[in-house]
C-alpha cells in the first residue's frame, strides 16, 4: 500500500485541511500519516478560533519516524501556520524524501485576491521558496499572483496563465499547476504545465457560482490520492476538478448544508468509483 504524509493544521470544525486530507486520502486506498501543524477550534474564517501551534512537535516527531526508517511514496503540503514551520518542512522534505517520493506543495495561503488574515507578504516569500522545493505545485492564482509579483486579474485570458504558469516554473518543480483557472465563459478548472515534457494541459469544467471554504484541500487531497492510485497527474487534476466541482453542486443542493464546508462525505462514494 502507498503511504502519503500530508502536513497541515487540524482546524476541529470546519472541514479543510487534515480532515478533509485524512479521510480523502484514506477511502482511495493509501496509508494517510498524519503531522498537524496547529489544532483550531475552527478554520479562520470563524470568529474567535483558538489556536495552538505544533511547530515543537515537529522535531521530535520526526526524529522519532527517523529512527523507525519511515519511508513515504508522497509528502503533502497544506496549510501551514507560520514561516519558521516553512523552514522545517524544507528540512522535512530534505530527510524524507527518497528516489521516488512525490512532493506536492499547496502553497494556502489566499484567495480572490487577497492573503487569509494570518499571512504577510513574508509568509509569501517562504511559500515560493517551498513551491522550489516540490514536484508538483498547485497555487490558485491569487496565491500564484503573490509569489510571482505579477498582478492579480479577475478577468484574463490564456497569455496571463501561460505567463504565470512560466514564472511558476522558473522556481524550479518539475509540473505547475494553476487552480481557479477560467478560459471560457461558465467554465473554471485547472492548466498545468510539465516542464520535463515541455507540455501544457488545460482542464475545465463548468463554473458553480459558489465559494465553499476547503475546496482547495478537497481538490489537492484527491489529487494526491489519484496520482498514489497510480494515475498520471493530468488524469488526476482532471478527476480532482470534476469531484470537487460535483461536490460542489450537491452541497448547494443539501437544504441543511454548513456555511463552512462541502458536502465532501456524500460524495466520497464517487471519487473511489471514479476513473
Ligand atoms: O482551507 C484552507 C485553510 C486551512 N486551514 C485553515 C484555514 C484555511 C483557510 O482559511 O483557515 C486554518
Amino acid at each position: 500500500m502507498k503511504r502519503v504524509l500530508t502536513v497541515q493544521d487540524i482546524s476541529c470544525l470546519g472541514k479543510c485541511s487534515l480532515t478533509i486530507a485524512l479521510p480523502v486520502i484514506s477511502a482511495l486506498g493509501v496509508e494517510t500519516v498524519i503531522l498537524p501543524t496547529a489544532v483550531l477550534s475552527t478554520h479562520t474564517m470563524f470568529q474567535n478560533f483558538t489556536c495552538k501551534d505544533l511547530s515543537d512537535q515537529i522535531e521530535p516527531i520526526t526524529k522519532h519516524w527517523l529512527s523507525e526508517d519511515v519511508k513515504f511514496d508522497a509528502i503533502y503540503t497544506g496549510y501551514l501556520g507560520t514561516a519558521e514551520q516553512i523552514d522545517q518542512m524544507k528540512e522535512l522534505f530534505r530527510q524524507f524524501r527518497g528516489e521516488d517520493t512525490i512532493v506536492f506543495v499547496d502553497p494556502v495561503m489566499a484567495d480572490n485576491g487577497k492573503l487569509y488574515p494570518a499571512f504577510d507578504m513574508e509568509y509569501v516569500k517562504k511559500n515560493a521558496e517551498l513551491c522550489a522545493a516540490a514536484d508538483i505545485i498547485v497555487p490558485n492564482i491569487t496565491e500564484a499572483a503573490f509569489m510571482t509579483g505579477m498582478e492579480y486579474k479577475e478577468e484574463y485570458d490564456e497569455s496571463y496563465i501561460k505567463e504565470m504558469l512560466s514564472k511558476l516554473n522558473e522556481f524550479g518543480a518539475k509540473i505547475s499547476v494553476l487552480t481557479g483557472v477560467s478560459l471560457e465563459p461558465g467554465k473554471t478548472g485547472v492548466m498545468g504545465y510539465d516542464r520535463e515534457a515541455d507540455d501544457y494541459f488545460v482542464y475545465q469544467n463548468n463554473r458553480i457560482d459558489a465559494a465553499y471554504h476547503g475546496t482547495g484541500d478537497l481538490f489537492s487531497s484527491s489529487c494526491v490520492g489519484e496520482i498514489m492510485k497510480g494515475h498520471s497527474w493530468q488524469d488526476a487534476m482532471r478527476i480532482a476538478a470534476d469531484y470537487t466541482a460535483h461536490t460542489i453542486e450537491v452541497t448547494l443542493k443539501n437544504p441543511e448544508k454548513p456555511w463552512y464546508g462541502v458536502d465532501f462525505e456524500a460524495t466520497l462514494p464517487e471519487l473511489i468509483a471514479a476513473k
